[in-house]
């Protein structure tokens, strides 16, 4: 990394000696430049975007649609009307859920789903084959997080609609072959959705190389604002898909009985959109690319691999997941030997450092593993060693705490 670790925490206001931050899946902190820019915007442009015709209207529709070609650029999409703004993940695959499910879905078809996805890429294909008389099969993992080829190609039937997954976990950490997988639901016949909600802050993800048809994440995952997310999908689906929520913004014309739909993206935009939470999130991927995700990666690493190195100091201490560290993206699910993960996190907390403990919105994943549920440490490139030991020290002293002799 071109700069210093002192530097880079330096431009993350939250970022003190007093806070140990090890909650970046949960959502990221911010630098200062992606806050300053959503003050800039309402101090400089505010005016609803997409439709004054004055100056400041159409300089607050140019931040925002300069926010739409930011990510377009960073994910490899061929147009910017591939890119819809939501208010996050979980939005982006309801739109899809709601949107392409419901109209393609005829009873007895089937959506395939793994078993390590967030609720959020799991709830809206449920819904949606239930009201669609349709049919949700599992592809199960093995407790490192891998699904073998052979496992995908028995999982899909001729029947299959959609393939639901995520790249990288949330709780095991460990990143799926999307680029392979996708090309084997397409052999099939099937439609593909990725969930990058872990993935694309911390690897280069690139849509047209994965040939992925549907893309979710959010903003604050990725140094971004909270409340702006992101659906890219492809053209040629869009096109087709009815609208999701209907309103202004998104018509061509409305009638006494009925309305023509505005052109993509705007179709999919209905009321007054997120300008400023946009324009924050091209300033996070600004940030995102001068760090490099090469030095990200490099940073995540070495991390991950101290805090595993520590970890397993603690005997005490199962960390879920695959052995190798470079499996683990920066996720470090464990458990304690008895001791509750809640009574882990509130005592880590007096401390101030910040963990996440429960079921992590996985509870399929955690079943199929049969863990009760857990405690986690999410790194993230602007974490520091020390942030580690004192993490790992105090989590060595739990137990006694708690009357056991060691
Ligand atoms: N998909 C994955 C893989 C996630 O990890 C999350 C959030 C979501 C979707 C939903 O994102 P949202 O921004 O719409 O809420 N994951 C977590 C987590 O692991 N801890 O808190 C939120």
């Amino acid at each position: 990394m071109g700069r210093d670790i002192k530097e880079i925490r330096a431009d993350f206001p939250l970022l003190t000696d007093e806070v140990a931050y090890l909650d970046s899946a949960a959502t990221s902190q911010k630098p200062r430049v992606v806050i300053e820019a959503e003050k800039e915007f309402y101090e400089c442009y505010n005016a609803n975007p997409l439709r004054g015709l004055y100056e400041l209207s159409v300089e607050a529709t140019d931040r925002y649609e300069e926010a739409r070609e930011a990510v377009r650029e960073f994910i490899g999409a061929q147009s910017a009307e591939e890119i819809i703004f939501t208010r996050n993940a979980t939005e982006s695959l309801n739109l899809v859920a709601y949107t392409y499910a419901m109209s393609a879905l005829k009873a007895g078809d089937e959506i395939l789903v793994t078993i390590m996805e967030h609720h959020s890429n799991f709830l809206p294909w449920l819904n949606a084959a239930k009201q669609c008389g349709a049919k949700i099969n599992f592809l199960e993992c093995d407790a490192d997080g891998r699904i073998t080829e052979e496992a995908f190609r028995a999982a899909l039937t001729a029947r299959t609609v959609l393939v639901a997954m995520t790249q990288i976990s949330n709780v095991l950490g460990c990143e799926n072959d999307i680029k392979s997988f996708a090309a084997i639901a397409h052999e099939q016949g099937a439609v593909f959705v990725a969930d990058g909600a872990q993935s694309v802050p911390h690897i280069p993800v690139n849509v047209r190389e994965l040939d992925v048809d549907f893309l979710a994440f959010s903003g604050h995952k990725m140094l971004g604002p909270m409340g702006i997310g992101v659906l890219y999908g492809k053209r040629e689906l869009l096109d087709k898909m009815p609208p999701f929520l209907y309103g202004g913004e998104m018509i061509e014309t409305v009638t006494r009985n009925g309305a023509t739909y505005a052109e993509l993206p705007h179709k999919f935009e209905a009321g007054t959109v997120n300008a400023a939470g946009a324009y924050g999130l091209s300033r996070a991927i600004a940030y995102i690319r001068k760090i490099g995700f090469d030095a990200i990666r490099e940073r995540e690493d070495i991390l991950t691999q101290y805090a595993f190195k520590r970890l397993r100091e603690n005997p005490y201490v199962t960390v879920l997941g695959a052995e190798n560290p470079a499996e683990h993206h920066g996720i470090l699910t464990f458990r304690l030997e008895g001791v509750h993960p809640h009574d882990v996190a509130a005592i880590l907390d007096e401390s101030r450092i910040c963990v996440r403990a429960g079921h992590h919105c996985a509870q399929p994943l955690l079943k199929h593993l049969q863990v009760p549920s857990t405690t986690r440490a999410s790194l993230a490139f602007y974490n520091t060693t020390e942030e580690i030991d004192r993490f790992v020290e105090t989590l060595g002293t739990v137990r006694r705490r708690l009357g056991y002799a060691e």
